[in-house]
């Protein structure tokens, strides 16, 4: 028996599936998940050695790599003062700067622990600011496990092929509309009908977990439209896109404004960070200077913010476009693979944020997705592995880039992926 299958017998009597969150038991895939022993750079090794390339990197929070030195350094200086109090500290208040000096529309914002936190305190800010109670989300995006988002859910959701959790009370689902991604005429519809009690409009601006979906050129300029139309507002869920797509994340990409943003992953570089802000008149709601009430424990974290600031920090518009030229290499060379081997396929990327699908026809919405060769996905994820490359092990997820996966990672990826999907048809 291998490390990996020992530690996951052990786990597997203490945790649902043996995974503290189910996208990692490799139900989307089959199999057995390997234990991961530690990372450096783009590589990762599991208990038993193997080695890695990984462009799961944490669902996305390490946009410097694993174990980065600038991030380390950061963590081991804050952590000999103290590592939480409860108390204001500067720490907080130099990450908040550097945030809203990259995201200008974010006048105000609050830090909380995880994306789940932060979209569900955005709903709850938008229903309090609008008095009404609807939210619109879109098929195929994943806003975390609030109740409010487990809907139609992308994600672990989706790929657990449960389209609405047991758990959430119909009186909270039914006040959730849900429209397909990149359909105007859905969404118009909702706004007919609906517009009146909508309280906010919620999307990822790239989906990145039904699989990597951008937005068609008019759909987000549609959603500021139909927000001012009908008074709802308008919240980018930009948990996983933010300083991912752009510097500036969506709104610098695509130059839409939402009323509300929210964050996490990279701002916190690999610690529980996660925020929502935008509108000063919006956040001043929140408590304790308005009646919105949210609050948190580990919020603004001294050791988080010191990884989240080391991170952003290094995070220059230069090396952001280092890592997303690099995205476009392996982008092209995904693409060459499959041309040279016939099979039906579809990549694109946005930033260091990528995706792919075994379908001949650009993927639009999460329909779209599901009719992807998803038995093939599983063959090829499994003959990546063997071969030293890490995908996320569901074919609805994203995959990403790091300032640590250089040209040689790139080729030898390349290398390894045309191998493996030989081997997968
Ligand atoms: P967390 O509560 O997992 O920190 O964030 C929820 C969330 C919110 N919004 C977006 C756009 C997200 O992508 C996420 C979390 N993403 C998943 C990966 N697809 C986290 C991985 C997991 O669930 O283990």
């Amino acid at each position: 028996m291998t490390r990996s299958a020992e530690i996951m017998q052990r786990a597997r009597a203490l945790f649902p599936g043996g995974v503290n969150s189910p996208v990692r038991a490799f139900g989307g895939v089959g199999g057995e998940p390997f234990v991961v022993e530690r990372g450096e750079g783009a590589r990762i090794w599991d208990v038993d050695g193997r080695e890695y390339l990984d462009y799961v990197l944490s669902w996305g929070p390490l946009v410097l790599g694993h174990a980065a030195p600038v991030v380390l350094d950061a963590l081991r200086d804050t952590m000999e003062r103290g590592t939480s109090f409860g108390i204001p500290t500067e720490l907080e208040v130099r990450l908040g700067e550097c945030i809203t000096q990259r995201m200008q529309h974010i006048e105000m914002l609050r830090f909380v622990s995880s994306g789940t936190e932060a979209t569900m305190s955005a709903l709850r800010l938008a229903r309090a600011a609008t008095g009404r109670s609807r939210v619109l989300k879109f098929d195929g995006c994943y806003h975390g496990h609030a109740d409010a988002f487990l809907v139609r859910a992308g994600s672990g959701v989706a790929t657990l092929g449960l389209p609405n959790s047991p758990g959430v009370p119909d009186a909270v689902a039914s006040l959730t509309l849900t429209a397909p991604y990149n359909d105007l005429a859905a969404l118009a519809a909702v706004a007919t009908r609906h517009g009146n009690d909508l309280a906010a409009i919620i999307v990822e601006p790239v989906i990145g977990n039904a699989g990597f979906i951008p937005p068609d050129l008019g759909f987000l300029p549609a959603l500021r439209q139909v927000a001012d139309q009908t008074g709802a507002l308008l919240i980018f869920d930009e948990v996983m896109t933010g300083f991912r797509i752009a510097p500036g994340g969506a709104t610098e990409r695509f130059g839409v404004t939402p009323d509300l943003v929210t964050l996490g992953k990279v701002i916190g570089g690999g610690l529980p960070v996660a925020a929502y802000g935008g509108r000063r008149d919006l956040m001043e709601q929140v408590a304790p200077t308005g009646p919105v009430y949210q609050a948190g424990t580990l919020s603004g974290n001294p050791l988080a913010m010191a990884g989240g600031l080391a991170t952003l920090t290094a995070l220059t518009p230069e090396l952001h476009a280092r890592i997303e030229r690099r995205t476009a290499s392996l982008v092209m060379g995904l693409r060459e693979i499959a041309a040279r081997r016939g099979v039906p396929f579809t990549a694109d990327h946005a930033g260091s944020m990528f995706g792919f699908f075994f379908r001949a026809e650009p993927v639009r919405s999460f329909a779209d997705a599901k009719q992807a060769d998803v038995e093939l996905f599983k063959r090829f994820f499994h003959a990546a592995l063997e071969r030293g490359v890490y995908l996320a092990p569901s074919a609805f997820e994203a995959g990403f880039l790091s300032a640590a996966h250089g040209d040689a990672e790139i080729a030898a990826t390349i290398e390894r992926l045309d191998e493996a999907l030989g081997a997968a048809l």
